[in-house]
């Protein structure tokens, strides 16, 4: 019944992963051994979304763990949550990808790939109606972006009908921790450009907060896309999450929906590093989560909109969807999560180009890559695709409605 597969790779991905396993069992009232302890029958209702039932009445996680090296798997397997999983969907090679795209893309990831394939599969067949993949991962290192990829292409190859919907942790501008990242990062982005898979861009910083408000997305994945993508290319989000407060303080309830809209919408609240009033929205999706009125929640949603028109292209009437689902997250008495389309997301693009080209001008690290047999026009290939993307977004950003009159020629240029 409309189950979502979690593929969660590399270290971030996995400790994302982990994150929103704590998170869902929480709210779904299910303790490490897999059984239900909740108070409320609603928490039953769709939990087959993320979870499979045993026979005797256990839930386990539907996700695969994979990683080429055994280090973050072991504090997955001895965390309080780490017996729930099934034990053969641990995926892990011993060798790691030493922060290199091509290993976890070409070499090492190669090696193991067939083994999570695997491990898809039968997920997918225990499946009534499998309604597509969600896929956690890091850009920087080696194995979250190579063979993350990786396994997303397969996947694609092989249901080529199911949503998959990437959550990518890009490095952050402040703390470069790698110093090929810029390689990782552009590599991933051209695997992430071709082909149908949505993908929502955060910066890495301040991780477990990162990987918490992570864990409060989830929605139907295909109506999601339908509605967020205009254009086949541009299926970048960005995300936010609102309130934004202390963990000290999560016992915080005082906020009020009008309260709660405009931190969903402020800039601050954004988890990427760019500014989305530099550049307009082309669509929104907003989930409202507690007890509060249906009509409240429009009419604020309706009054920001109108507030910040410059910030939406006028193009399209009603791009902003409003979902609203009743329980709130633990701790909180409402909450917002926010998707947003826009073409600001092109700033993130240009920082990633302009230290890629600092490097790869004098081919500095480039023997690493090359050692792995990738050849010297896979990056620049990638570079030329990356600026076609910044100039696609430019372009949206800048047409007024008029203009739009012309958007399907402009389109079919760009897909030419
Ligand atoms: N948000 C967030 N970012 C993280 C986390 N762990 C690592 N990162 C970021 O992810 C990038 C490094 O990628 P990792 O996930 O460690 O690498 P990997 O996928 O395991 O690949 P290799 O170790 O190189 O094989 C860096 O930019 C880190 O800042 C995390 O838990 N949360
Ligand atoms: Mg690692």
């Amino acid at each position: 019944m409309r189950e979502i597969l979690m593929v969660q790779a590399g270290q971030c991905g996995n400790q994302i992963g982990s994150r929103f396993w704590e998170v869902i069992l929480g709210e779904h009232g299910i303790h490490s051994d897999g059984t239900y302890h909740g108070n409320n029958d609603v928490q039953l209702d769709k939990i087959s979304v993320y979870f499979n039932e045993t026979t005797f009445k256990r839930y386990i996680p539907r996700t695969v763990i994979v990683d080429l090296e055994p280090g973050t798997i072991d504090a997955i397997r001895s965390s309080a949550i780490g017996d729930i999983f099934r034990p053969d969907n641990y995926v892990f090679g011993q060798n790691g990808a030493s922060n290199n795209w091509a290993k976890g893309h070409y070499t090492e990831g190669a090696e193991i790939v067939d083994q999570v394939l695997d491990v898809v599969r039968r997920e997918a067949e225990n499946c009534d109606c499998l309604q597509g993949f969600q896929l956690t991962h890091s850009l920087g290192g080696g194995t979250g972006s190579g063979m993350g990829t990786l396994l997303l292409s397969k996947i694609r190859d092989e249901y080529p009908d199911r949503i998959i919907n990437a959550y990518s942790i890009v490095p952050s501008p402040k703390v470069q921790d790698t110093v090929v990242g810029p390689y990782n990062v552009l590599l991933s982005f051209q695997q992430l450009n071709t082909g149908t898979c949505k993908s929502n861009v955060y910066r890495s910083q301040s991780f477990s907060f990162i990987n918490h408000v992570r864990s409060q997305l989830n929605a139907d994945l295909r109506k999601l896309a339908v509605n967020m993508v205009p254009f086949p290319r541009l299926h970048f989000f960005l995300t936010g999450f609102a309130p934004l407060i202390p963990r000290s303080s999560q016992f915080y309830n005082g906020l009020n929906v009008s309260e709660l809209t405009q931190q969903m919408f402020n800039a601050r609240n954004v988890m990427a590093a760019c500014d989305p009033r530099n550049g307009r929205y082309l669509t929104v999706a907003a989930i409202f989560r507690g007890q509060m009125s249906m009509k409240e929640v429009e009419d604020e949603m309706l009054n920001i909109q109108n507030k910040n028109s410059p910030y939406f292209v006028d193009w399209i009437p009603n791009n902003v969807k409003t979902a609203v689902c009743d329980i709130p997250p633990k701790g909180l008495s409402i909450s917002g999560t926010f998707l947003g389309n826009s073409t600001v997301i092109h700033e993130v693009f240009k920082r990633v180009s302009e230290q890629f080209s600092l490097m790869f001008k004098r081919k500095a690290f480039l023997h690493w890559f090359t050692g792995e047999g990738m050849e010297e026009n896979e990056f620049t290939d990638a570079h030329a695709d990356l600026l076609d993307l910044i100039a696609e977004y430019q372009q949206y950003e800048i047409i007024n409605v008029e203009q739009a009159d012309n958007i399907e020629i402009i389109e079919e240029e760009i897909v030419d």
